[in-house]
C-alpha cells in the first residue's frame, strides 16, 4: 500500500493501472472476437480461397470461344436457363445495356481484357470482380422490373468514373417473348 493510500487519500497511481489493465482486456477481447469471426467466416462459408477457378486466354478472347463479341449479351439456353455474358475493358462494358427477366434465376459470366474491373447492379446483390484471364460467375434473381445502373466498382484507371452500363429488368413474359433460341439479347440501341 502506498503512503498516499495509507494517509486516506485516493491512490491515483493504482487507479490508473487498474483502468489501464481493464482497457487492455477490452482490446484483447475485441481482437479475439475479430480473429474468431475471421476463422468462422473463412471455414464456415468457405469464403476464401475461391472454391472454383475457371480461366480464359486474354490474347484470344475476342477471336474465339465464349467471349467473342457476337456471343455477348443475354441468351436463353435449350433448358430455359438465362445466361448473361459480358466483357469489361478500360473503360466500358460490352454490352453497354443488359436485358434480364424479373423473378427468374440469371447467371452472369464475365471477364476482363485488360485490368481488374468489377460491377454492382443498382441496389441488387449482383456484385462481382472481373479479372483478366479468369471467368467470374454468379447466379442471382432480380425481384423488381425497371432500369438499374451498373457502375464499375474497382478503380481501373483515369476513366474509371465514366465506366458503367445499364441493366433493364423486364417482366419475365416480355423477356421470354423477345428471346429467340440462339440469339443474344441486349438493349443497346441499334
Ligand atoms: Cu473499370
Amino acid at each position: 500500500m502506498s503512503t498516499a493510500a495509507a494517509a486516506g487519500e485516493p491512490d491515483s497511481h493504482g487507479t490508473a493501472i487498474a483502468a489501464e489493465r481493464r482497457w487492455a482486456w477490452v482490446v484483447i477481447a475485441i481482437m479475439a472476437l475479430l480473429v474468431a469471426m475471421m476463422i468462422f467466416t473463412g471455414l464456415h462459408w468457405s469464403a476464401m480461397p475461391p472454391s472454383r477457378v475457371e480461366t480464359v486466354d486474354v490474347k484470344t478472347l475476342h477471336l474465339k470461344g465464349e467471349f467473342v463479341e457476337s456471343n455477348l449479351g443475354t441468351s436463353v439456353g435449350a433448358d430455359g436457363k438465362v445466361t448473361v455474358r459480358l466483357v469489361a475493358q478500360q473503360y466500358s462494358f460490352e454490352p453497354q445495356c443488359i436485358v434480364v427477366p424479373a423473378g427468374m434465376p440469371v447467371t452472369f459470366r464475365g471477364t476482363s481484357t485488360d485490368t481488374i474491373h468489377g460491377f454492382v447492379v443498382g441496389t441488387t446483390n449482383a456484385n462481382t470482380m472481373l479479372i483478366p484471364a479468369f471467368v467470374s460467375t454468379f447466379t442471382t434473381t432480380f425481384p423488381k422490373t425497371g432500369e438499374q445502373l451498373m457502375p464499375c466498382h474497382e478503380y481501373c484507371g483515369t476513366g474509371h468514373e465514366a465506366m458503367w452500363a445499364r441493366v433493364q429488368v423486364l417482366p419475365a413474359a416480355e423477356f421470354m417473348a423477345k428471346a429467340k433460341p440462339g440469339e443474344r439479347l441486349s438493349c443497346v440501341p441499334r
